[in-house]
């Protein structure tokens, strides 16, 4: 019988081997693949939360999201025959000017690992990309990264552009210079401190959606 318990302690482990044969035997059998997803959802819930209270760290959070996407390989293609979508969608990218990649992606796997659609657009990216993916996609929320006090004030001009734009695209922002105080001052819909929150965040917006 499907172990969807041992999935969900493969990916929290980061076990890439036993997170793809443990989702591929799920599917073999016949699981709903929304069930087989939220088991790994439910990994990677836990690893965020363990994230946040600093009981691990980057790595651990890497090889947790690696795991998943070795059993969301397998179950992609299942989800979409059986016309399954994520509900929302999300753009992400580190603001024009920055090159800093790491702490994006990692909001990246873990909003992809709490459900959502993710498009990210890389490093360096300007308003009228943000914008123009957003649009492109039908994003619900897009997420901003900034890792240096000179770029941090190019999220102002993306909330600006996504708000005029986009009206109800929820704009959230990120990443070491970035406080709560200055999410507020430039209009953000939101600040995480860190990429489990981001996905707390990101439900919390979206209920409302
Ligand atoms: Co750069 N760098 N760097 N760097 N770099 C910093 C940021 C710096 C603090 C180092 C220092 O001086 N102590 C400093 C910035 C100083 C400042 O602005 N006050 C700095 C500098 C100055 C520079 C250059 C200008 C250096 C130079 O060339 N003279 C240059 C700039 C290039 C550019 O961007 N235009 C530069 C270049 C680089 C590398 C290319 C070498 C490399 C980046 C590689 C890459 O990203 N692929 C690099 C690195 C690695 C760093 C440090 C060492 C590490 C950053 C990192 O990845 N942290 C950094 C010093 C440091 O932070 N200790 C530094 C790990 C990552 C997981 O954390 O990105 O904060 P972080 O993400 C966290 C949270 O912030 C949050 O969640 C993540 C996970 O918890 N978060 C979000 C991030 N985005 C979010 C979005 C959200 C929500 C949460 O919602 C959407």
């Amino acid at each position: 019988m499907a172990d969807l318990a041992a999935l969900t302690a493969a990916v929290e482990a980061g076990n890439r081997a036993a997170a793809g044969e443990l989702t591929q035997a799920a599917v073999d059998e016949g699981v709903d693949p929304r069930t087989i997803l939220s088991a790994m959802t439910a990994a990677m819930d836990v690893v965020g939360r363990k994230f946040q209270e600093g009981e691990l760290f980057v790595p651990e959070m890497l090889i947790a999201a690696r795991a998943m996407k070795a059993g969301t390989a397998i179950l992609e293609p299942v989800l979409l025959a059986a016309g399954v979508k994520p509900e929302f969608r999300a753009v992400v990218g580190t603001v024009e000017g920055d090159l800093h990649d790491i702490g994006k992606n990692l909001v990246g796997m873990m909003w992809k690992g709490g459900g959502l659609e993710v498009f990210d657009l890389g490093v360096n990216v300007s308003a009228a990309a943000f914008v123009a993916a957003a649009r492109e996609h039908d994003a619900h929320i897009v997420g901003l990264s900034a890792l240096l006090t000179t770029t941090m004030p190019n999220m102002r001009g993306v909330v600006e552009a996504v708000h005029a734009g986009l009206p109800g695209v929820r704009v959230v922002v990120g990443g070491a210079p970035v406080t709560p105080e200055f999410a507020a001052q430039i209009g953000a819909d939101g600040y995480a401190p860190d990429a489990g929150a981001a996905v707390d965040l990101a439900r919390g917006l979206l209920a409302h959606a």
